[in-house]
């Protein structure tokens, strides 16, 4: 499918706030593509999707997550929104025809980030923070400098706001955005020394 294909359907089915802010991660993406060296259509297209199963209802998620046979975790099932990520791969992949594995795997992990994360993954997982659309969270500009200059320290301190908002809402936190703060946090300090 082409990029305008893409966005006519994504239109259709995101809320107008959604859209918007998929396309502010779609340029951020592509733009931290360019600065870093990496693929940049792969980062845009990986933008565009990455929220593409979002404006489900609780009851599509689980419905969806039986037909793609999507495994849960005890954070998931808490808090089905975060299905949003491993389902909008599935949606990629069957009504987008996405084949790149790379792209599939961004998408899949764009929430909670994971330990070791691909260049791309890592621009995505950023770019959904920092996207000009995104309302002002906490240390906003020093995360956006960071997201074009040191892409290690950037992520540490994003999972420590996400980390610290959910521990205030009593959230149940994922255990992959514990490995990803734990992966990340190390190799920070493994670069400082
Ligand atoms: O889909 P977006 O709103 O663009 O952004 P996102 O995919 O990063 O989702 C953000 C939401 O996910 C935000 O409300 C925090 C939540 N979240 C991220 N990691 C975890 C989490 N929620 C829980 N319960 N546990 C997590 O580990
Ligand atoms: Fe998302
Ligand atoms: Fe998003």
């Amino acid at each position: 499918m082409n990029i305008n294909d893409m966005k006519k359907r994504l239109k259709d089915d995101l809320s107008k706030k959604r859209y918007e802010h998929t396309l502010g991660v779609a340029y951020t993406a592509a733009s931290m593509a360019m600065c870093y060296g990496e693929d940049v259509n792969k980062a845009l297209i990986a933008g565009l999707l990455h929220d593409s199963a979002k404006c489900l209802s609780d009851k599509e998620k689980l419905k969806a997550a039986k037909k793609y046979k999507v495994e849960i975790t005890d954070a998931e099932r808490e808090n089905l929104e975060l299905l949003h990520a491993k389902l909008g791969a599935e949606f990629a992949a069957d009504y987008y025809e996405i084949d790149d594995e790379e792209i599939l795997s961004a998408i899949r992990c764009h929430t909670t980030g994971k330990a070791d994360m691909s260049p791309l993954e890592e621009i995505l997982f950023i770019a959904d923070y920092i996207e000009p659309n995104r309302k002002e969270l906490p240390g906003m500009d020093e995360v956006r400098h960071l997201a074009f200059h040191d892409r290690t320290s950037c992520i540490v301190k994003i999972i420590e706001n996400t980390l610290k908002y959910l521990e205030g809402k009593k959230s149940l936190i994922d255990d992959a955005s514990r490995e990803t703060y734990e992966y990340y946090i190390k190799k920070q300090e493994s670069n400082n020394a």
